[in-house]
């Protein structure tokens, strides 16, 4: 559960984003430093104006908010609908000493840290590979990452998140309708958006020290725990056409997919849209 100091701080802020509120909210000792965060009532999309940032040399923990997006970014070129006052759309900036041969793993480490972040909320937010963050199997969160490299080494990552907070069912559009959902309509009441924001971004810096301290292994276990394909029949989709269909074994040390085909094979994806196997061939 949240934390019950910031609960009664935040009442009485309200849910207005700005920088003042946000590091007042963060406080003092917080990894995130007042002078790191950036908040916008309107932007294109946090993860461009992060990546500008990051290209000047914006530091670790670099936060870029924003109340609105008019461009929100989706994998393939997807548009994400991020409306004013309903949700939480940033993008970190984040330069941990990995190489680029690790850099895949980076998604399951911020999926891990947005589905715990948000359970603290009190809703059973599960992961859906990639990163997709669902809850009753509808999607209350996509991330976005992408990273910058010199050589051998990674230079930044661009997490890129956005979290469906107070919207109700008619506030998305006709064919989100079905496959959208926020925090309060799962939870029946509204959301605090910077309670949400500080436990996700708490639990980001948490894992980033997990994963120093014991390596990818433990960041898994904790993605697995929240996995809700893991032994499920899943198809694999790229733009709607179905690439291979099998049994969820779980992930590799890359982040790709194990998937149990029919003929008993063990197959690795490494991209693709994960859509589950109903009954009668028909996917949902
Ligand atoms: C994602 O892409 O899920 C990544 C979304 C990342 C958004 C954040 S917001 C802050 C940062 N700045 C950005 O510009 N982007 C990041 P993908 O898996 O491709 O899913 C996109 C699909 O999700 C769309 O084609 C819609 O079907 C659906 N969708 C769009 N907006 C949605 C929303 N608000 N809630 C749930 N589903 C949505």
């Amino acid at each position: 559960m949240f934390d019950a100091e910031d609960v009664k701080a935040l009442e009485k802020e309200g849910d207005l984003l700005s920088q003042k509120i946000i590091s007042d909210i963060l406080g003092e000792n917080f990894w995130i430093k007042p002078q790191q965060i950036y908040c916008y009532a309107s932007l294109d999309s946090t993860n461009t104006t992060a990546r500008t940032l990051a290209l000047e040399g914006a530091c670790h923990g670099t936060l870029v908010i924003t109340d609105a997006q008019v461009n929100g970014k989706g994998r393939l070129g997807r548009p994400w609908a991020s409306k004013a006052g309903e949700g939480l759309w940033f993008s970190l900036i984040l330069r941990p000493k990995w190489s680029v041969k690790e850099a895949s793993r980076m998604s399951f480490l911020i999926a891990a840290a947005v589905s715990e972040g948000i359970r603290m909320s009190g809703a059973l937010a599960e992961i859906k590979w990639p990163n997709d963050i669902l809850i009753n199997q509808k999607k209350v969160c996509g991330i976005l990452i992408e990273m910058g490299a010199q050589k051998e080494q990674a230079d930044y990552f661009i997490a890129g998140i956005g979290i469906n907070v107070n919207q109700r069912r008619e506030d998305f559009a006709p064919e989100l309708q079905d496959k959208a959902t926020s925090l309060a309509e799962a939870s029946g009441k509204k959301q605090n958006r910077l309670a949400v924001l500080k436990a996700v971004l708490a639990k980001i810096e948490a894992y980033l020290e997990l994963y120093q301290a014991e390596g990818f292994e433990a960041i898994k276990a904790i993605w697995l725990k929240n996995c809700c394909i893991l032994e499920k029949e899943v198809c694999i989709l790229h733009k709607n056409t179905v690439l291979q269909t099998g049994r969820v074994w779980g992930i590799d040390d890359d982040g790709a997919l194990l998937l149990k085909t029919e003929n008993g094979l063990l197959e690795r994806v490494l991209s693709g849209d994960v859509s589950l196997r109903a009954v009668g061939k028909t996917y949902i």
